[in-house]
């Protein structure tokens, strides 16, 4: 019998002797919480597993699952491992600059759930109708028969609360829904996971909330919606884009959006991101692409050259030419071509895969 990918994965890493656990910057809950999960369930059964992560910890992670687990990147640190685990990293330029150091021509095994996935593993398990990747590891743990430990079921849990907008998106599957009744089954607690992926937040951090919402303007006669922050406003609160987490959701709030956008300047002014999100049939990934960015069909983004006003006036430009192109449908001939269909999201893994290339990537998000 075919070994499913799932197997594929779990036994290229039993296999080896010194594992290394990564994951893209600016790392969200979901691909922190599998990190979290692989070593926390895995360090019993190979002689070593471990987990760097090229930026910061999310600033909200439940406390108790573990997040002392993974260990930050140094530029320039010898990576050793005989076989490297990238969860939730759709290209290896995604790593950040840690992608350099990684060690050469070893097995690299690719868990995913994006669908510019460019299957650049070893062992490649991409699957863009999971939720995200950590039903995809609890599934795998699970059909291996290894035992979840507290932290991980913690971990596990977090990463699909996440990735799912807390069970709201269009990737919130009876699948999704099954793990995490399983994970709470095992211990998981959905009111410690709230607290800590949602509460506790500073003054700080709500005050940048607040000159988000005032920064909201629409476009296009209200089907897209924006908010940006500058490097000043992370600088003059002491804070840092992982504290904006969800903020692309809050032009997404308005009613009869069709795109939400969410920019803010990096590198202390000299690039801007552009996180991206979508309601209906509009394909953000796609727009997210034209700027060598990637993501999922309704939540991508990708990275600009310049200060906010000028990536801003840019990418703006390129949205109402992408809405039109989107919205009217013709000439169908090569567009349908390209896509596969509305149906592309569905169907089996690779079919929908375009090349994405570096970018944010985000959650998908539903409608
Ligand atoms: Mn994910």
């Amino acid at each position: 019998m075919a070994v499913s990918p799932a197997a594929a994965c779990m036994r290229a890493i039993l296999k080896a002797r010194d594992v290394l656990v990564v994951a893209h910057e600016r790392p969200d809950p979901d691909c922190y919480g599998t990190q979290i999960a692989l070593v926390c369930a895995l360090r019993d059964r190979v002689p070593r597993i471990h987990a760097i992560s090229h930026s910061p910890p999310p600033l909200r992670f439940p406390r108790e699952a573990g997040v002392w687990v993974v260990e930050s990147y140094r530029p320039g640190r010898i990576l050793s491992a005989d076989c490297i685990v990238a969860v939730d990293t759709a290209d290896l330029s995604r790593l950040g600059s840690m992608a350099n150091d990684l060690p050469r021509g070893v097995p690299i095994v690719n868990i995913d759930h994006h669908p510019s996935n460019t299957m650049f593993g070893t062992v490649n398990w991409v699957d863009p109708r999971a939720s995200s990747v950590g039903e995809m590891v609890y599934l795998m743990l699970k059909q291996a028969k290894i035992p979840i430990p507290p932290e991980a079921v913690r971990a596990l849990y977090a990463a699909i609360v996440s990735d799912t907008g807390r069970f709201s998106y269009s990737n919130t599957t009876p699948g999704a829904m099954r793990a995490a009744a399983e994970l709470i089954e095992s211990g998981a607690s959905p009111e410690a996971t709230w607290l800590g992926l949602y509460m506790n937040r500073s003054m700080a951090e709500i005050e940048l909330e607040n000159r988000a919402r005032a920064s909201l303007e629409t476009r296009l006669g209200g089907s897209v919606a924006a908010i940006s922050l500058s490097a000043a406003d992370f600088r003059e609160l002491g804070l840092g884009p992982e504290a904006t987490q969800e903020f692309a959701t809050i032009p997404l709030t308005l009613k009869d959006v069709a795109i939400a956008i969410y920019f803010y300047e990096i590198d202390g002014g000299r690039r801007t991101k552009v996180s991206l999100r979508s309601v209906g049939r509009i394909r953000v990934d796609r727009l997210a692409m034209r700027f060598g960015g990637g993501g999922h069909e309704k939540a991508a983004g990708c990275v600009l050259d310049g200060p906010l006003a000028a990536a801003k006036r840019a990418f703006l430009r390129a949205v109402g030419r992408h809405l039109v192109s989107e919205i009217i449908p013709g000439p169908a001939q090569d567009r349908n071509a390209a896509r596969g269909g509305d149906g592309a999201e569905k169907r089996p893994d690779g079919e929908a895969r375009e090349r994405g290339g570096a970018g944010h990537v985000r959650k998908k998000r539903g409608g």
